[in-house]
């Protein structure tokens, strides 16, 4: 057996006869990724030139809240779910060289991802469930709102079922191969989010789906923020794996290198299965009712958890400067001029691990039992935000939208000048916006507020100067998100139809596993992560439940 035999193969793709069941199913699920996006950036200008105190017609407090309801869910939760979807089904196609299986469940999962997309967002719209993305209560909402999400959560389940029964198949005919490691990746995505959603499922069926149904009088909200976080976290590790397997398995062939160390990239996503749970509460620093203790505990995993991180930014950052020297580099830096700048889902991963970088930086300091009560509910959590799951996740996903659509539907990318100019442009619209919300939030104002004047406090006028570039930055981003979506439109409508590309993953520089190893043990992993979580959770939860809790009735301000 040759080297070449051993690695996963590329499948056919569509043909001019049309597309098969995976390029229908992955575009299915990207074009809701896409549209909610559009939707959601929209919004998202309207909100940025509001803080700065720019008085738009319609804008009031009303209206600002049901927008950043809709942008952080159309964002945080719909884009990013749906995409993620699309590419997980792409990778077991296009590594495992089959199609997901079983279909009816896949598309059954489509289906009630999508109703449960619509009724949340119609109910946001309608201007009933201005509870803003983490939906904490006693804020309360239209139970449509919470309906919906649990549809988009099962929608999600039925998700993580097919690649699991579909890795199943493959291991089968398989039983020595070494997953490929993109799939490798998507599975841990999905081991994380099974582990994740179960706190977001017990909070909407169990405390808010009933109370606001009207079956129950009052809520627990410390219990509810407890569930929330316990997946609020883990759920941004859903998020950002994707985005490593995307740098991981294809960046370094766009960069024309190699992956520079294929065990370490397989450790990383084993260490975030272990990892990406036990560590809630450090959303929950400022809240009563849980102990320092346990917050200790959680801040040390939360440490942790930065280091598989580390060694993605080493191990990427390695693959590219193997690519820059494979195009003859010799000096210590003279590579990064080779790299292909040009190219949309190098520049996009490049600039969003820059931003990236910048956002690690802030979230050390947010994760800091200390430091977390100078910056916590302030604009400095909102710049930080959006560099990480803003930047470094949309920012990828947009690139690899670039690569993936013409790969699926068999037409040349359109207006491809707009997706060259596109990254530089959210990569400096991002540094305006971030950098100025890192810094007025440091000067106290505060997340989630309408208007910088803040009732004309003389405090607030020191912002001024900075909400403005804020809003600046919101503008290059705004016309960044049109380019992205003139690009994904145009494809779809005008591209040149053409055989479509196959999708080439990355070969690791050495050295290479052959063989199943103890990476791919996804039960005993999984085992283990769930102990960390009873361990990090079990005691704080009893906790609570003993004492003598109070509920608050529902409130619905706007
Ligand atoms: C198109 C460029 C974008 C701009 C100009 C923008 C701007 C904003 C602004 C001004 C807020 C409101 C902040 C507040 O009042 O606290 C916000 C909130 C938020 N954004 Fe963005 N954003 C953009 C893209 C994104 C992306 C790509 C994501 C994630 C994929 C994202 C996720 C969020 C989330 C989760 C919230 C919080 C909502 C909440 O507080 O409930 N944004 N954004
Ligand atoms: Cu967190």
């Amino acid at each position: 057996m040759t080297r070449a035999d051993r690695r996963p193969r590329e499948v056919p793709t569509a043909s001019r006869a049309g597309p098969r069941f995976t390029e229908k199913l992955a575009q299915a699920h990207l074009w809701v990724a896409v549209l909610a996006f559009g939707i959601a950036s929209a919004m998202a200008l309207m909100q940025a030139l509001s803080r700065a105190s720019l008085d738009l017609p319609w804008r009031t407090a009303g209206m600002y809240y049901l927008s950043v309801t809709a942008h952080g869910v159309l964002m945080a939760l719909v884009f990013t779910t749906f995409f993620i979807m699309a590419f997980g089904y792409v990778v077991v196609s296009r590594t495992l060289s089959r199609e997901p299986a079983p279909r009816v469940l896949a598309w059954t999962g489509y289906w009630l991802a999508l109703t449960g997309t619509l009724a949340t967002t119609g109910t946001i719209l309608s201007g009933k469930a201005s509870v803003l993305y983490t939906f904490y209560p006693p804020l309360m909402a239209h139970p449509l709102f919470y309906i919906g999400l649990a549809l988009v959560v099962v929608g999600s389940w039925c998700w993580s079922a097919v690649m699991l029964l579909s890795y199943r198949a493959w291991r089968r005919a398989n039983p020595d191969a070494p997953t490929p490691l993109a799939m490798h990746g998507m599975i841990a995505t999905v081991i994380v989010w099974l582990i994740a959603t179960v706190g977001v499922a017990a909070e909407d069926l169990i405390q808010l789906i009933p109370w606001s149904l009207g079956l129950v009088p009052t809520i627990d909200p410390v219990l509810a923020r407890m569930l929330f976080w316990y997946f609020g976290h883990p759920l941004v590790y859903f998020w950002l794996l994707p985005a490593y397997v995307i740098w991981y398995t294809l960046l370094p062939r766009v960069a024309g290198g190699k992956l520079f160390s294929d065990p370490l990239a397989r450790l990383v996503f084993v260490l975030f299965i272990l990892l990406s749970a036990p560590v809630g509460f450090h959303h929950q620093f400022m809240d009563p009712g849980v102990s320092a203790g346990w917050k200790m505990v959680h801040t040390f995993l939360t440490f942790a958890i930065l280091f598989p991180s580390f060694i993605t930014a080493f191990t990427v950052t390695a693959s590219m400067e193997v690519g820059g020297r494979a195009k003859g580099a010799t000096g210590l830096f003279d590579w990064i001029a080779k790299l292909p700048w040009r190219d949309p889902l190098f520049s996009s991963i490049a600039l969003s691990m820059i931003l990236f970088a910048i956002g690690g930086i802030g979230g050390a300091i947010n994760a800091s039992f200390g430091m977390n009560a100078v910056v916590h509910n302030t604009a400095f959590i909102q710049g930080h935000f959006h560099l990480t799951v803003g930047s470094a996740v949309a920012l990828t996903f947009m690139g690899a939208a670039y690569y993936l659509l013409p790969r699926l539907s068999g037409r040349e990318l359109e207006l491809g000048l707009l997706a060259r100019v596109q990254p530089y442009l959210w990569f400096v619209g991002m540094m305006l916006f971030s950098i100025s919300n890192h810094m007025t939030g440091l000067m106290g104002m505060p997340r989630r507020i309408y208007d910088a004047s803040y009732g004309g406090s003389a405090a607030a006028a020191a912002w001024r100067g900075l909400t403005g570039i804020s809003a600046v930055g919101g503008v290059f981003l705004f016309v960044s998100a049109g380019f992205f979506m003139l690009v994904m439109i145009g494809t779809a409508l005008a591209g040149r139809r053409r055989e479509p590309e196959p999708i080439l993953w990355a070969e690791p520089l050495s050295p290479e596993i052959t063989r199943r190893t103890v990476f791919d043990r996804y039960a005993l992993w999984t085992a283990i992560a769930i102990l960390l979580v009873i361990v990090a959770y079990a005691y704080p939860l009893w906790a609570h439940l003993r004492m003598a809790r109070f509920g608050s009735p529902g409130f619905s301000p706007f």
